[in-house]
């Protein structure tokens, strides 16, 4: 029985500034999955004009997430780093999963729901569509793993039963051409084109909270900075945002379940764990009875530790863009050259080619 080839892919919205919530959420498991998988790291660019249509400056976004990458440990040679506009599949696979996917799905999303607020009817249908071009861009590589924070795990579902309509609804076509793999879903064993693609999102920091409301993800369009630690703050910026950072009057806990109920105090104890690949209860054994005012400088400079050398590297990185653009037009190509396997059988199986 054949099997899908493990592949790991993910994808960064080049809006605005990386936050620690990307980096512990997202690009930390970025590098270590390099180890053990082949993987593709996109720009997701497409995905930005969802949020507005006309970007000041998208190329240079789009090289600040890239230096990110690379500055973090992603190594371009051994994978892939490009992005998303450079291969026109990825908007050619998002149509066909537009006209496979229900407007129902599209309408559950909470993601959906926040970013369109209570004018929906005014959002873009890109908007709402979204979720279909990031079915696409995990499923053109025929991606089995997806590392992401858990604020994407609705959209991995979702992009999980697009691929099981689309196996199930041409599974005799599938068969017929011979380009299936046998899998198990529920009781059925079905012969399927496309993954059902896990989600990788574990970890002591799946979802990084604002620093000034632990009720709130982090988030690049938080209008406060000081609720976010953004990956190019220099240490002095770093050091007054954790100061400032919502808590509440009592000592740390010395058990996780001390934790319960304060979402600040759990946010901090998470960021601090995942910075030093500890877990919390690790992190309590060691700072329970202690105020926030002894906790914040070990966090600061445990944040500063790990963050500044990856901003110096950006840095270096962005002075001169040439090696960024190299890095994503050889990804590019790269890239499109499986997109373009995937696309050739997807029009096979479908019925728009011979
Ligand atoms: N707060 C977070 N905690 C953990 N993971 C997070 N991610 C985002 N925020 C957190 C993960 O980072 C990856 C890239 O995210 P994205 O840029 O593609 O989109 P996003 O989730 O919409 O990020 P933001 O920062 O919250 O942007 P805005 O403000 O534009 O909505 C994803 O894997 C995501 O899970």
């Amino acid at each position: 029985m054949s099997e899908f080839k493990p592949l790991v892919f993910s994808g960064v919205q080049p809006t605005g500034n990386l936050h620690l919530g990307n980096y512990l959420g997202a690009i930390r498991k970025f590098v270590a999955l390099q180890e053990s998988h082949n993987c593709i790291y996109c720009v997701v660019d497409l995905h930005a004009l969802t949020a507005q249509i006309v970007h000041q400056d998208l190329v240079g976004q789009t090289r600040s997430i890239t230096a990110a990458f690379l500055a973090a440990g992603i190594d371009p040679k051994a994978h892939i780093v490009f992005n998303q506009s450079r291969v026109p599949q990825h908007a050619e696979l998002a149509w066909i999963f537009n006209c496979v996917a229900r407007i129902g799905w599209m309408n559950r999303m909470t993601q959906f729901k926040d970013k369109a607020g209570k004018d929906r009817e005014n959002a873009s249908l890109g908007l709402l569509a979204y979720p279909s071009l990031m079915a696409a861009d995990i499923l053109l590589y025929r991606a089995t793993h997806v590392p992401v924070g858990d604020d994407q795990k609705q959209h991995l579902e979702l992009t999980r039963d697009i691929a099981q309509k689309f196996n199930s609804d041409f599974s005799d076509r599938i068969a017929e051409i011979g380009l299936g793999v046998e899998m198990q879903v529920g009781k059925e064993l079905i012969n399927g084109y496309f993954p059902l693609t896990e989600p990788l999102i574990d970890g002591p920091a799946p979802r990084v909270m604002s620093l000034r409301d632990g009720t709130r993800k982090m988030s690049k369009s938080d209008v406060s900075d000081l609720s976010r630690i953004n990956l190019t703050d220099d240490a002095d910026t770093i050091s007054k945002k954790i100061r400032r950072a919502k808590t509440d009057p009592q000592a740390l806990p010395s058990d996780v379940e001390g934790l319960v109920g304060r979402a600040e105090a759990d946010n901090l104890v998470g960021i601090y764990a995942a910075l030093c690949d500890r877990t919390k209860a690790e992190v309590v054994t060691e700072f329970g009875g202690q105020q926030f005012s002894a906790f914040k400088p070990a966090l600061t400079e445990l944040a500063v530790d790990v963050l500044s050398p990856i901003s110096e590297e950006m840095r270096r990185l962005l002075n001169d863009t040439t090696h960024i653009d190299a890095v994503l037009a050889d990804g590019g190509e790269r890239a499109s050259a499986i997109a373009d396997r995937t696309m050739t059988d997807v029009k096979h199986i479908i019925g728009l080619q011979c």
